[in-house]
């Protein structure tokens, strides 16, 4: 069980965990690591995310090829890829296939979230209240760029590692779900907006959704 130790807030990467645990079936505890309050430079934290950020979390009782003693992990995709590897619960769907070849493009478009279109909408959401045309012109290009390479993959497939749903489709959809641009009826990224759609309707996605609303 995961437990007591997942430490979050509501911040899009933090909403991609709550998403995992619910699909996997997984019992955990929240807490709140509060960034507006520096709280990710306390000691306690930095043991557990020496880079300050969230999202992160302990698990207490790992699997036994991890040997004895509870496992901390930071980075986002880390803990996805641990949660649906080791800790997927009775029932649950499998996230993140074995199999090397349909597993390496679950890991192109997670790492293509991580670090493109998470860190791009993280700059374009930051420069969007600063007066810097150059800067808000960069990133709004780039972030269009990137949409136009997911809605170009999403007309090829139901899903981006391909015919099924898997953590790289949970690492971007909490990033897009409240875009303006892609909720629009006449968005260009029609197959986006579709796969937005597809996404919400799952049960777990409701439930996690809903929960870190009511945080
Ligand atoms: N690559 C990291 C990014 C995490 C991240 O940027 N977290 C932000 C909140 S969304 C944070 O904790 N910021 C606090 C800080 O930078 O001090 C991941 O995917 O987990």
């Amino acid at each position: 069980m995961i437990d007591k130790n997942i430490y979050r807030i509501h911040y899009l990467h933090c909403k991609k965990i709550y998403v995992a645990l619910e699909e996997l079936n997984i019992p955990y505890d929240l807490h709140l690591v509060n960034i507006g309050k520096d709280e990710q430079f306390t000691p306690e934290f930095l043991k557990i995310s020496p880079n300050n950020k969230i999202p992160a979390i302990v698990d207490q009782n790992p699997p036994p090829e991890f040997g004895e003693g509870h496992l901390s992990i930071f980075e986002s995709a880390a803990i996805l890829q641990y949660l649906a590897d080791y800790k997927k619960g009775k029932g649950a769907p499998d996230l993140y296939p074995k199999n090397p070849r349909e597993r390496v493009k679950v890991n192109e478009w997670l790492y293509w979230q991580i670090a493109g279109l998470g860190p791009m909408m993280g700059q374009l959401n930051h420069f969007s209240s600063k007066n810097i045309d150059y800067a808000k012109e960069r990133y709004s290009k780039e972030v269009d760029r990137l949409f136009g390479v997911m809605n170009k993959r999403l007309g090829e497939y139901e899903y981006l590692a391909g015919d099924n749903y898997t953590i790289a489709d949970i690492a971007s959809y909490t990033w897009l779900l409240n875009d303006n641009k892609l909720k629009a009826t006449d968005t260009p990224y029609q197959n986006i907006k579709a796969w937005i759609e597809r996404i919400s309707a799952r049960p777990a996605v409701k439930k996690a959704i809903e929960a870190a609303k009511a945080k």
